[in-house]
């Protein structure tokens, strides 16, 4: 490994909007670092604008006319000095052309090199670099399937149901199920085509399928002096359509001890492909406790403020530090959970109409606050929700002792959180507090697809019932006040001055619904 020499930067730019830049200046900022923003036409009053040092346009509202113009971007970047460019997720953060292009420039970016950007955007190649690495893959073939004979019968030597994976798929795009042979040659053809339309790559291979698996992924940390960590496992099977929901650390069914073998897998599958910087390798883990290497994600990932609650580690920070050329410190040598931590993602889509993105001006919004509450929010009350991008607004993420009291907090949490003028996905979010699966941490890849198409979600329909419990604490804290006013408290007058103005807090916090 060809360690870069230590540097310190002056100024980085940050390819991208929302939560993620926000939490990526927040970071900089602590580190004395001065922070370029770039933005769209959409996001001029965008909250990155508001919190950096300075902010660039770069084009118009359309993703492909600005955020992913990554030439222009990496002259941007030079042009105004700055040393290195922090990329966040989607956009261009995966991207080992960019990667290469920052590289060329004489800047550096803060994620991994282009060359394991590359080796893991490649399924077919990630899968074989992962088997010599002693990485366990789930059972399949190990080369591109040459045509439907060949496929035939490697299919009959794995067994059925399996999957048709284009290799340069990923995050469930171009894969098949194929329960049984007579299905073969059908997905064979339609993966294959999908495969070369999609991605200019026809190779596809076969794996066996896993059934109602978890989706259990590991942080990892890697330095430019051949150091890996890892920082321990994220429990995200709560997604919808390969959206995720819900994330959590650790996983209610990862023991220290497997938690140990994952964390080693993925250390390997880091050094593998000569990976520095933050990734998060993917598994598949089935009921049996088996688990199985699917992708790795070679960028911060939204998720990463619950690895960051269980462990106090600023991953941005490490991030950047890498980057500079620091070594990773020994303190990360056995990071071990501490309580449990629990993320929802707060998207503008309304969940009584399958989800559709809602956009429009945020008339209301007040976020909770208290012990145990973070929230990493892309925007503010009065900001305007684009049709251009991901409708995610940002995160609410709870901390407590254990799971029962992260669970307390997010019920908690919820009850205080409005968000007026938009649709929002916070509905669903009351349904699930109130899923004994969800609470018992029954979790499966499937599952919230399953309940929902079964309608055991039903998240209570008008916003007004939302409400319910602030209007009855008020409507219960008004008559206790004024029994007190009719009957003078023992203690004293001054305890009704408080009373009263706690009364007055009520009623205001009601006139929201
Ligand atoms: C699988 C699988 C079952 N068996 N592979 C979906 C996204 C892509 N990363 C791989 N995916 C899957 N691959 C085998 N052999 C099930 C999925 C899958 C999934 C995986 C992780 C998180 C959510 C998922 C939802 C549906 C299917």
């Amino acid at each position: 490994m060809s360690a870069a020499p230590a540097t310190h930067f002056d100024k980085v730019l940050i390819a991208n909007r929302g939560e993620i830049a926000v939490r990526i200046v927040r970071a900089l900022r602590e580190l004395g670092i001065r922070t370029a923003a770039i933005y769209s036409d959409a996001d001029r009053r965008g909250l990155p604008v508001l919190l950096s040092d300075e902010a660039h346009r770069i084009g118009p509202a359309p993703s492909r006319e600005s955020y992913l113009k990554g030439e222009a971007i990496v002259e941007l970047a030079v042009a105004i000095g700055a040393d290195a460019i922090h990329p966040g997720y989607g956009f261009l953060a995966e991207r080992a052309d960019f990667a290469r292009q920052v590289e060329e420039a004489g800047l550096r970016l803060i994620g991994p090199p282009s060359s394991a950007i590359a080796a893991m955007g490649s399924k077919l190649e990630s899968r074989r670099l992962m088997l010599e690495a002693g990485v366990p893959v789930v059972p399949g073939g190990d080369s591109a399937l040459a045509d439907l004979d060949q496929a035939t019968a490697l299919a009959e030597s794995i067994g059925y149901p399996l999957m048709l994976k284009a290799s340069a798929g990923g995050g469930g795009k171009g894969m098949r199920l194929v329960r049984e042979p007579d299905e073969l040659k059908a997905a064979y053809r339609a993966t294959r085509s999908e495969a070369a339309a999609s991605f200019g790559d026809d190779a596809i291979y076969i794996e066996k399928y896993v059934d109602r698996p978890r989706h259990v992924e590991i942080q990892v940390l890697a330095d430019q002096h051949g150091k890996v960590v890892s920082l321990g496992e994220r429990e995200c099977s709560l997604q919808r359509r390969h959206q995720k929901v819900v994330e959590e650390a650790p996983s209610p069914v990862v023991s220290p001890e497997l938690r140990a073998r994952m964390g080693e897998a993925a250390v390997r599958a880091a050094q593998a492909v000569g990976y520095t910087n933050a990734g998060t390798v993917e598994f598949l883990l089935d009921a049996a406790g088996e688990f199985y290497f699917l992708e790795m994600n070679t960028r911060l990932q939204v998720e990463h403020p619950v690895t960051e609650m269980v462990t106090g580690l600023d991953i941005v920070r490490w991030q950047i530090a890498i980057a500079q050329g620091e070594p990773l410190a020994p303190e990360l040598d056995a990071v071990e959970p501490v309580g449990h931590a629990i993320e929802l993602r707060l998207y503008a889509e309304d969940p009584f109409h399958n989800f559709v993105p809602s956009p429009g001006r945020i008339e209301r919004l007040r976020l909770p606050e208290g012990p145990g509450v973070r929230n990493d929010c892309g925007v503010y009350e009065g900001a305007d929700v684009s049709i251009h991008y991901d409708p995610m607004l940002g995160k609410m993420i709870v901390w407590g002792r254990d799971r029962g009291e992260a669970l307390r907090r997010l019920r908690r949490a919820l009850e205080e959180t409005r968000i007026e003028g938009i649709r929002t996905n916070l509905p669903l979010y009351r349904a699930l507090l109130d899923d004994d699966d969800f609470r018992a941490g029954n979790l499966d890849i499937a599952m919230l697809d399953r309940k929902l198409a079964a309608g055991d979600l039903r998240p209570a329909q008008a916003s007004e019932n939302a409400d319910l419990p602030l209007l009855a604490a008020a409507l219960e804290h008004s008559l206790r006040t004024s029994r007190a006013a009719a009957a003078p408290s023992p203690e004293g007058g001054r305890r009704g001055h408080w009373r009263e103005a706690g009364r007055r807090e009520a009623l205001r916090g009601t006139r929201w619904s």
